[in-house]
């Protein structure tokens, strides 16, 4: 900046000449990039997204709240497609919070206006066992329930801690938890909670983390969230990587304001829900959200098509040396393993209803967007929740029916290969569930299909790991990612 050029305002409602902030009708879990460019941008485009504000907290760490409510909740959504970017600055979230003040979300939750939670947790965060019932052996969850069940039983104030916070849970569910028995408490009625999060069967999911933590800290609590809590299951779309400086800097001269938080995103959204909405909602479908009776095979079509193919890029695009999804669909092998997997994915597809010829030419293109740097290494974290959705389902299926499943198969294999590598060379593995695959990975490899596959299995799903055909099927194509030399 030369010295007589103004420097740019900061972004706020008044700077931006912005409308007076909605009124907080909607609570968020998870103030995350994919949030603020999906959900957020489904509210603000309703036909009656005036009337709807979000309060959003974050899931661990405060700085997302701390930089977001600096300006107002607001921030600029740039709109990357193939010709250009488009701008539009984002008002609908009007308050950004530090998940861990559990006062205010219990505040939030429990005040009669509020009419539904949204969750972006992340898969990992549901805490499920492997029969998808709540993880009671999990350390946080279990210091949740010693928590929440302090609480719920003490009559007297509750102990504040060192620093002088009040007692909170620390999971995402735990601290639902504490805000819906502040809703019990209050007598504000029943309440939706919509699911948002990449998993299959996500209503189930948050019913069984949220709904079992309630029922293991109090059946009375338990019983109220199973007459007052609708659980809505949903099926998310919008390509939305991690934001640079670059962008930071893009909006500072394309918009003329500093803002701190700029969300990148493709131009496509989809959004598919399920469920009741005892307490109203906004009129998402005016903004091109579908409402279905039946979600599975809408669900099954994302995860399975999309983020199927997304895995298989992270790893055997990561292992032939791409680093973006736009890379490795341009290699002619991965894009060949993409359509072997998609053929064996759809026909396990309703072949009626889903439009899947045109929803994967409409994916290559997504995926070709090279002006979208969508990185592999952002993918490939949390592969042990990601692939049981995205690639079990379809080899058990596959081999059931006498196939190869070899598309399935590969993309577990890819992943072997990369926590094998990863290990091998002393690099970090993202995932929630390290110790378990660190400890498979000490295993001997052994003969073909070695003690440390059957673990590494085993840590994806224990039906795959105990199955002869299927762990052959992957110890087959272990060393079929050829990396270029
Ligand atoms: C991706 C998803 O990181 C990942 O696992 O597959 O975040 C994907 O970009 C979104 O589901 C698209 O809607």
């Amino acid at each position: 900046m030369t010295t007589n050029e103004k420097p740019v305002p900061a972004l706020s409602r008044s700077t931006a000449s912005a409308a007076p902030a909605a009124p907080v009708r909607i609570v968020h879990l998870g103030l995350g990039a994919f949030h603020r460019a999906h959900q957020a941008w489904y509210t603000q485009h309703a036909s009656d997204g005036a009337q709807w504000g979000i309060a959003a907290f974050t899931g661990r760490r405060p700085d997302a709240a701390t930089a977001l409510a600096a300006q107002d909740g607001l921030y600029t959504l740039i709109e990357r497609g193939e010709a250009g970017d488009s701008f539009e600055l984002m008002t609908s979230i009007v308050e950004a919070h530090d998940g861990a003040d559990v006062a205010a979300l219990s505040r939030l939750v429990a005040a009669p206006t509020t009419a539904l939670v949204t969750l972006t947790i992340t898969e990992a965060a549901y805490n499920l066992a492997a029969d998808g019932a709540l993880d009671l052996a999990n350390p946080a969850v279990q210091a949740d329930i010693d928590v929440l069940r302090a609480m719920t039983a003490s009559s007297s104030a509750p102990v504040p801690d060192d620093v002088g916070h009040p007692p909170a849970a620390a999971t995402a569910a735990g601290r639902l938890v504490q805000a819906l028995a502040a809703r019990r408490s209050a007598g504000t009625g029943p309440i939706a909670v919509v699911s948002c999060d990449n998993l299959a069967n996500n209503a189930t999911a948050a019913r069984a983390a949220i709904g079992g933590l309630a029922d293991v800290v109090d059946p009375g609590l338990g019983t109220w969230v199973a007459e007052n809590v609708s659980f809505v299951g949903t099926s998310i779309d919008r390509i939305t990587p991690r934001t640079t400086s670059a962008e930071i800097a893009l909006v500072e001269a394309e918009c003329g304001y500093a803002d701190s938080s700029p969300v990148v995103t493709e131009p496509f959204s989809d959004w598919v829900l399920n469920g009741e909405f005892p307490a109203g909602r906004p009129d998402w479908a005016s903004a091109g959200a579908v409402f279905v009776d039946e979600i599975e095979h809408f669900e099954n079509r994302k995860l399975w098509l999309l983020n199927g193919a997304h895995s298989l890029m992270a790893y055997a695009g990561q292992l032939r040396g791409h680093t973006t999804v736009a890379e490795a669909l341009s290699d002619p092998a991965c894009a060949g393993w993409i359509t072997e997997f998609w053929d064996e994915a759809e026909r396990n597809l309703p072949a009626e209803g889903l439009g899947i010829p045109a929803y994967r030419a409409a994916l290559l293109e997504r995926f070709s967007n090279a002006r979208i740097a969508h990185h592999l290494a952002q993918i490939a974290m949390d592969g042990s929740n990601k692939l049981r959705m995205r690639a079990v389902q379809v080899l058990m299926a596959e081999l059931a029916a006498g196939r190869t499943g070899a598309g399935a198969a590969r993309m577990i294999a890819s992943w072997v290969t990369f926590l094998r590598l990863a290990h091998g060379r002393g690099t970090d593995i993202a995932d929630s569930s390290l110790a378990e695959l660190q400890a498979a990975l000490e295993l001997p490899r052994g003969d073909s299909q070695g003690e440390d596959l059957r673990a590494l299995l085993g840590v994806l799903d224990t039906r795959l790991a105990g199955d002869d055909a299927a762990v052959a099927a992957v110890a087959g194509l272990l060393d079929a990612i050829a990396v270029p030399a």
